[in-house]
């Protein structure tokens, strides 16, 4: 390589340089880094002053951030915990391998706990503290796809069994199995939080971490140091979730959150950043977010190096290769990392010159050395004042050798040769027999081994296992009869929309002796919107920090009151946020022992349609609460549009097999479905979560008509008869939420125009009903011989007579879902297609579901009957007045 000539000048700067760091090393030596460090920010200031430019970087050096000086020393066994974790190891390779063996493709994975081992089991022996009956413990979300490492662990501590193991991904085998990943719905006792859609657990656990400090500061519970940390991956950190909540953490100087990030440069396809580098990019994205980051890249092996690299050349060089190449080096030999790494500069060769090829190609990653781990982790917990990332450097698929280690197919590797596993038993000094490496044979060696004696008496010590979850919460007791009594008489003729309707019932619900301080209402930034502003100063809006300015609306009753007690999570403009703290307070019930009851309030459209992924982890939480749909319904948003107007949340709440889906017309409604979800989730103890759509447009509130409770909850009932029950010309009229009066609307019209007689029904539950069909038919499919059941639906409508018409503000699959409980068809009205900035009622035409067309619709069905003419429906276009040229919703 050339050599660029030094000029004369350029020798005086080089000196002046020299001089200026020997001056601040002695800073260093005599008065210490604290006063250094001073001393660099003040000199920082000083320049900025003198209009000097001082160059930004949000990174430090590709070096370990904990200095070696600074390391506090390992405090465990390292020899036996290094046991212990090759038989996790070994253990978790063998469910993998030996599940696939049983049953081709049942899949599993060995890379990703490869990597992690030592990040999980430095935590497990150190750190994770158990929930107790003093203590709430540490709430740990472990990476999703190393379950098999968590699982053979547990293994190991006698918590789970060799048939429970050779049954992971079988959980239908008679003993039972294990889940491919954490789940609290397949496996209560055990996870506590599903991790495996990625970018979710991040997110979660940051909320997690400040709902935690929202009970403290609510004095909900006793203010401790437990602490909240997430295992993540690096291919992870792309999901916009996973970064997008972290300035919330330092905001809220989050020091009981830590974040582990398991960089092994890969995710699933290949590198996460093969032309730069992953983690300088995180680094440095924390912190400008203001975290306190740890990197852990080198372990103890190149402590020797960097002592000898006073010049900073080792560093550079390290932070100049790319994470493809750094990948190539786990394949490589030593001589090719000497080549690659060291040869471009004599006096980096110079360094390595003692170490064999052999003794290079060894060199430890810093997330595989107990000691970094430990001391980042001690760190870590001890940090004041922002949440702290780990960002630790580890290897794919460590331990599988040739076969697996730092490849970029390692990700599905779930198969291994004799050669493989037997390697793998000796790089790992297990004593494991000839004929149990070919059968890959689970391994635990007996109670009173060393290893199972230390890491019974390490867990003994941190208060019991982890992870384990239990219910600790007791059933709320019974609370005053008839808490929502003034929503069932209606509103006597007074205009209320049922959003403040339910407004008026959070109000009741939050001033109740019992329940008022286990509310949580949560709010996207829709306070307003929804008519909530005056819990603004009812019960204050959290703040971790009180309120230090005086709020613009002071003079005002209803005033931005944020408090160190607020009881309202006013989380901004984030709906991902919102249903994480919903997810928090909504199973706090097991996470702390408190029945804490959410109510996040969101406009609809935003909320299944935008955070379905993490509406499915909240019911895999086993998560209670309300989900309140503000502005629902595609027509009843006047003036708003495509973004805005939602006629699908309702069919997107079907899936979700614990959401009790609710389209209320009136205040009755809500309130008899609030009080019965309290009962069944707060009383009973249902795994259940309730999704109720409330709207903005006033009308008078009926009362609610005697014995209408049941179908109230199961979905349907008869709301008003048509007044000439002898008529020949017969129809159901069902009508849902927004759409319900239309259907009454269109009853008059029907009865006084055209002679039909029409039963009003509300439909509360398209949900209810499709569910409750489906059960019964399943247990008429398995009861032969007994005397069928018969669906709730088709309860309703026996006996009832007339063609059958559904309206609702949502898409016509809805009653077309439950069609076949009907005891003859239906047709369909609903609101597929772009919504549209319109009126309520140009809107209702445009999609076809107002009375006109309801009746039209009604009059259609008695033709198809042969019991009207069809001159007679021709003219009822005409009479009300509907253009048949108009439109298509569908498509237009
Ligand atoms: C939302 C989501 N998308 C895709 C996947 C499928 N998937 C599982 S693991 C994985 C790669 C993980 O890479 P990384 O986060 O780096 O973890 P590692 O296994 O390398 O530790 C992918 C894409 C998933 N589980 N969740
Ligand atoms: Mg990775």
């Amino acid at each position: 390589m050339a050599v660029r000539p030094i000029i004369p000048s350029e020798v005086d700067e080089l000196e002046e340089i020299w001089e200026w760091i020997e001056s601040f090393d002695t800073v260093v030596e005599q008065g210490g880094r604290d006063l250094a460090s001073k001393i660099l920010q003040e000199i920082r200031n000083r320049a900025l002053a003198c209009g000097v430019q001082v160059p930004f970087t949000a990174n430090t050096p590709y070096l370990n951030t904990i200095h070696l000086s600074q390391q506090a020393p390992f405090e465990g066994d390292q020899e036996i915990e290094r046991k212990i974790k090759s038989l996790v190891r070994w253990n978790a390779l063998a469910m993998v391998v030996r599940a696939n063996r049983v049953e081709h493709n049942i899949g599993g994975h060995i890379s990703t706990y490869g990597s992690v081992a030592t990040l999980f089991e430095v935590g497990f022996n150190h750190f994770f503290r158990a929930r107790s009956e003093d203590f709430e413990g540490d709430t740990v979300y472990l990476q999703g796809h190393a379950a098999p490492g968590v699982y053979a662990r547990a293994f190991l501590e006698g918590r789970l069994t060799a048939q429970q193991l050779e049954n992971f991904r079988r959980e239908l085998k008679s003993g039972g199995g294990l889940s491919s990943y954490p789940h609290p719905w397949l496996m209560p006792e055990f996870w506590e939080f599903p991790t495996v859609s990625m970018g979710l657990s991040p997110i979660m656990a940051i909320y997690q971490a400040r709902f935690n400090r929202y009970l403290e500061d609510r004095g909900l519970k006793p203010p401790t140091d437990a602490k909240v940390w997430a295992f993540l991956g690096d291919g992870e950190t792309d999901e916009p979730e996973t970064l997008g909540a972290i300035t919330l953490a330092s905001r809220e100087h989050l020091d009981n959150l830590i974040f582990v990030v398991n960089c092994n440069l890969q995710r699933l396809d290949g590198p996460v950043r093969g032309n730069g580098h992953i983690i300088q990019e995180l680094e440095a994205a924390f912190r400008g977010a203001g975290w306190n980051c740890i990197k852990v890249i080198w372990g103890s092996d190149w402590d020797p190096l960097f002592e000898q690299d006073v010049d900073g050349l080792l560093a550079k060089r390290l932070g100049e290769i790319v994470d493809g190449e750094y990948q190539k080096f786990i394949v490589e030999s030593g001589a090719y990392i000497r080549e690659h790494v060291f040869s471009g500069d004599p006096r980096l060769l110079k360094m390595v010159e003692s170490y064999t090829d052999e003794q290079l190609q060894k060199l430890r990653q810093g997330g595989h050395d107990p000691k970094k781990v430990y001391a980042a982790y001690k760190a870590a917990v001890e940090h004041k004042g922002s949440p702290t990332v780990i960002l630790a450097r580890t290897i794919k698929g460590y331990g599988l050798g040739e076969a697996g280690e730092g490849r970029n197919v390692t990700h599905q590797q779930k198969k291994v040769d004799e050669d493989t596993l037997r390697h793998f038993g000796e790089r790992f000094g297990l004593k494991i027999r000839e004929d149990q490496i070919a059968e890959v044979s689970f391994y635990r060696p007996s109670d009173d081994s060393p290893e199972i004696q230390y890491m019974q008496k390490c867990r003994r010590k941190l208060g019991g296992y982890v992870p384990q979850r239990r219910v600790r919460s007791m059933p709320l007791s019974a609370h005053e009869e008839n808490l929502f009594t003034e929503f069932l008489t209606g509103s006597e003729g007074r205009e209320v929309s049922t959003t403040m309707a339910f407004v008026g019932m959070l109000r009741k619900m939050l001033r109740d002796p019992e329940m008022g301080k286990l509310i949580v209402p949560i709010v996207p930034d829709e306070a307003r919107t929804f008519g909530m502003e005056s819990l603004f100063r009812l019960v204050g809006i959290y703040s971790s920090q009180g309120q230090l300015y005086e709020p613009v609306d002071m003079n005002t009753l209803l005033y931005y009151k944020e408090a160190k007690d607020g009881q309202i999570l006013e989380e901004g403009i984030t709906e991902a946020g919102s249903i994480s703290s919903f997810i928090a307070a909504g199973s706090a019930y097991s996470t702390h022992g408190i029945n804490t009851i959410p109510f996040f309030i969101f406009y609809s459209m935003f909320g299944l349609q935008r955070v379905a992924d993490l509406i499915w982890a909240a019911a895999d939480t086993r998560c209670r609460g309300f989900l309140l749909g503000g502005t629902a319904g595609r027509t009843t948003l006047a003036g708003e549009g495509l973004q805005h107007q939602d006629g699908n949340s309702h069919i997107l709440a079907l899936p979700v097999p614990t959401l009790q889906a609710y389209d209320p017309a009136f205040a009755y409604e809500i309130a008899t479905i609030i009080e019965e979800g309290i009962d069944r989730m707060y009383r009973k103890g249902e795994s259940i979560f309730y999704y109720i759509t409330v709207m903005n447009e006033p009308y008078a509130m009926p009362s609610m008509p005697s014995g209408s409770r049941e179908g109230i909850l199961k979905g349907m009932y008869r709301f008003r008869p048509a007044n000439n029950g002898k008529s020949k010309l017969r129809a159901q009229l069902f009508g849902s939420g927004a759409i319900l009066r239309e259907a009454l609307k269109a009853q008059e019209v029907l009865e006084e125009k055209y002679g039909v007689a029409a039963d009003v029904w509300s439909v509360t539950s398209y949900k209810s009903l499709y569910m409750d069909g489906i059960e019964t038919e399943r247990w008429n499919l398995l009861h032969p011989t007994e005397k069928p059941r018969v669906p709730y639906l088709s309860q309703c409508l026996a006996g009832t007579q007339g063609v059958l018409v559904a309206a609702s503000d949502y898409l016509k699959a809805q009653a077309n879902l439950v069609s076949k409980w009907m005891p003859r068809r239906v047709a369909s009205l609903g609101t597929d297609g772009f919504g549209r900035s319109e009126s309520r009622h140009s809107l209702r035409d445009f999609f076809e579901v107002d009375w006109r067309f309801i009746a039209l619709a009604t009059l259609r069905e008695l033709l198809g009957e042969g019991r009207v003419q069809a001159a007679l429906v021709q003219r009822a276009i005409k009479d009300l007045d509907i253009r048949i040229e108009k439109p298509d919703p569908l498509t237009a």
